[in-house]
C-alpha cells in the first residue's frame, strides 16, 4: 500500500496525540507507515530550513516552526481575519491587507518546499483545511505528479462571499490543482460549485468528476464524524463532578464552544433570557452551563465576542438569579474529555446553535453521550453542517430568540418516549458514520483519482 501523508496547521504533539484527526488517520497512516506534517505551534526568530521528526507515536511526525511575521500574516492575518469570517458568512469582520496574503502564500510556498524532499513517488497526499488552500499548486510548481486530496472542515463560501476575497479566482486556481476536494455538507458543494460558475470556469464532466480552471478533479461530499465507541465508554464511566452537585435540583441545559462569534452564543443567551421571561414555571427548573475557552484572543472580533458574552451572561444572572439559583454558569477553561462527557450525559438538553459552522462535533458528542433509557435532547442549528445528517434533533434558527426558546420550553417537557426515539435515530447515525468511516471514504475517494 502506498504510503499516507497527512498535513495540517498544527502537528499534534505530544507523547500520545489524541483527538479526532488524529484517531480516524491513526490506522491509515500506522499500516502505510506514514507521515504527518504540520506547524509546531512555536513561533521564532529565524525558523530552520528543514523540518522536525518527533518520536512517540506509531506514525512519523514532522513539524515546522514559523518566523513572527509569517505566523500574523499567514495563520492570525490571511486564515482567521479573512477566510474564517468569509467561510462563516461575516464579511463584515474581515480585515484585508495586502500583506497578509503575501504572507499566506509565502508560507504555504515555504512548507511545500520543506515538504518536497521528504516524498515518495507513489506518497498519497491528504491536506486539511482552510490554512493550506494554495499547496497543491505550490507542490505542483515543485513538480510533485502524486495524488493530491484537500478536506475543507469548515463551510465553503457562497458567490457572494467569495466575491468579497482580495483576488477570488485565485482560490479556484488553487484547488484546482488537487485531484480530490471533500466538504461536510451538501450545502458546501452547492456553494462551491455555484461559485466556481460565477468567479472562475466550472464543466461539469460525469459523476463527482468537475473540469475546474481547465484542470480535471473530483469533488464530493465527506461529514466527518466522531470515535463514537470511545466517546460512549468514556460518558458511561464519567463520574460525576463535584462541582455539579451545586446544579441539582434543576435540569442542566449544556453548550460547549470555543469562544468564536460564529457558534451564535450571544444569540443563544438571549434565547435562554426570552425563555425565562415568558416561562416563569421554569425558573429554578433550568440552568444552562456553557463552556467556551476563548481562543484567537490576538484578533480583536475574538476579543469582542468575549466581552459581549460576559456583559449578557452578567445581565441575565442580574435579572433572574436567586439565593438558590444562578441561571448562566459560563466557563472559560477547556474541559477534560473524560469530564466533558460526563456532563453531556446529565444534560437535559444538548444546545448546538451556531450561525454557521462546518460540521460541529459537539452534536455529535452530545447524543454519543446520552444514557439510551433517559437521554436528553439536542437542539441543533440549521446552518451547522450536522443539521444535514441530523434531522431528528429540534432544528432550529439561530437568528430567531423565540423559535429558539420555544425549543428550549419544549425540550424540557418532552416525553420520554418521544426523546428515545428522537435519540436512537440520532444515534444510530453517530455510530455508523464515525471518524473512522469518514476517513475511510475520503482515501478510497482519493485512491479513484488514479
Ligand atoms: P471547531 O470549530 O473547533 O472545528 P467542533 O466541531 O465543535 O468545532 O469541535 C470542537 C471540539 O472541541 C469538540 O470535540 C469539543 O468537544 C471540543 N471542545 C470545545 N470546547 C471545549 C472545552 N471547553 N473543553 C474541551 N473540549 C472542548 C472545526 C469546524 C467544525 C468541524 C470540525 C471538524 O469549525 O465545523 O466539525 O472542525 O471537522
Amino acid at each position: 500500500m502506498s504510503r499516507l501523508v497527512v498535513i495540517s496547521n498544527r502537528l499534534p504533539l505530544g507523547d500520545n496525540p489524541s483527538g479526532g484527526l488524529v484517531v480516524a488517520l491513526d490506522d491509515a497512516l500506522r499500516s502505510s507507515g506514514g507521515l504527518w506534517i504540520g506547524f509546531s505551534g512555536e513561533t521564532v526568530a529565524q525558523p530552520s530550513d528543514t523540518l522536525t521528526f518527533h518520536d512517540g507515536a506509531p506514525f512519523q511526525r514532522a513539524s515546522f516552526d514559523l518566523a513572527d511575521a509569517d505566523h500574523d500574516a499567514y495563520y492570525l492575518g490571511f486564515s482567521n481575519s479573512v477566510l474564517w469570517p468569509l467561510c462563516h458568512g461575516r464579511a463584515d469582520l474581515t480585515d484585508i491587507v495586502p500583506d497578509h496574503a503575501n504572507g499566506y502564500r509565502r508560507v504555504n510556498a515555504r512548507i511545500a518546499r520543506l515538504m518536497v524532499e521528504h516524498l515518495r513517488p507513489d506518497d498519497r497526499i491528504w491536506v486539511h483545511d482552510y490554512q493550506l488552500f494554495p499547496l497543491a499548486a505550490e507542490l505542483r510548481a515543485l513538480g510533485v505528479r502524486n495524488p493530491i486530496g484537500h478536506f475543507l472542515h469548515i463551510p465553503f463560501p457562497g458567490p457572494a462571499d467569495c466575491a468579497a476575497m482580495p483576488n477570488p479566482h485565485e482560490l479556484f486556481e488553487w484547488l484546482s490543482q488537487y485531484d480530490l476536494l471533500g466538504f461536510q455538507a451538501q450545502r458546501d458543494l452547492s456553494n462551491f460549485t455555484e461559485s466556481a460558475r460565477q468567479l472562475a470556469e466550472i464543466e461539469h464532466l460525469d459523476g463527482n468528476r468537475i473540469r475546474l480552471c481547465g484542470r480535471m478533479l473530483r469533488r464530493d461530499v465527506f461529514p466527518i464524524g466522531i470515535d463514537t465507541a470511545s466517546f460512549i465508554a468514556e460518558a458511561r464511566n464519567a463520574q460525576e463532578e463535584d462541582r455539579m452537585r451545586t446544579l441539582t435540583g434543576a435540569q442542566m441545559m449544556i453548550g460547549v464552544d470555543r469562544l468564536d462569534y460564529s457558534k451564535g452564543i450571544p444569540q443563544r443567551f438571549r434565547a435562554f433570557q426570552l425563555l425565562l421571561e415568558n416561562h416563569p414555571e421554569l425558573h429554578e427548573r433550568i440552568a444552562f452551563l456553557q463552556i467556551a475557552p476563548p481562543t484567537r484572543e490576538a484578533v480583536e472580533a475574538y476579543r469582542d465576542i468575549r466581552e459581549e458574552t460576559e456583559h449578557l451572561a452578567g445581565r441575565i444572572n442580574g435579572q433572574f438569579a436567586t439565593v438558590n439559583w444562578t441561571p448562566i454558569r459560563f466557563i472559560h477553561r477547556p474541559i477534560p474529555r473524560h469530564v466533558l462527557a460526563g456532563l453531556y450525559r446529565q444534560a437535559r438538553i444538548g444546545l448546538v446553535t451556531p450561525l454557521a459552522d462546518g460540521m460541529n462535533l459537539v452534536a455529535k458528542e452530545y447524543v454519543a453521550a446520552q444514557d439510551v433509557s433517559d437521554p436528553g435532547v439536542l437542539i441543533l442549528s440549521r446552518f451547522a453542517g450536522a443539521a444535514e445528517t441530523m434531522g431528528e434533533a429540534l432544528i432550529v434558527n439561530p437568528h430567531d430568540p423565540w423559535e429558539m426558546s420555544e425549543a428550549m420550553a419544549r425540550a424540557m417537557c418532552m416525553t420520554a418516549n418521544e426523546r428515545r426515539q428522537r435519540h436512537s435515530i440520532l444515534l444510530r447515525g453517530v455510530v455508523e458514520q464515525d471518524v473512522s468511516w469518514w476517513s475511510a471514504g475520503y482515501l478510497d475517494a482519493l485512491a479513484m483519482t488514479q
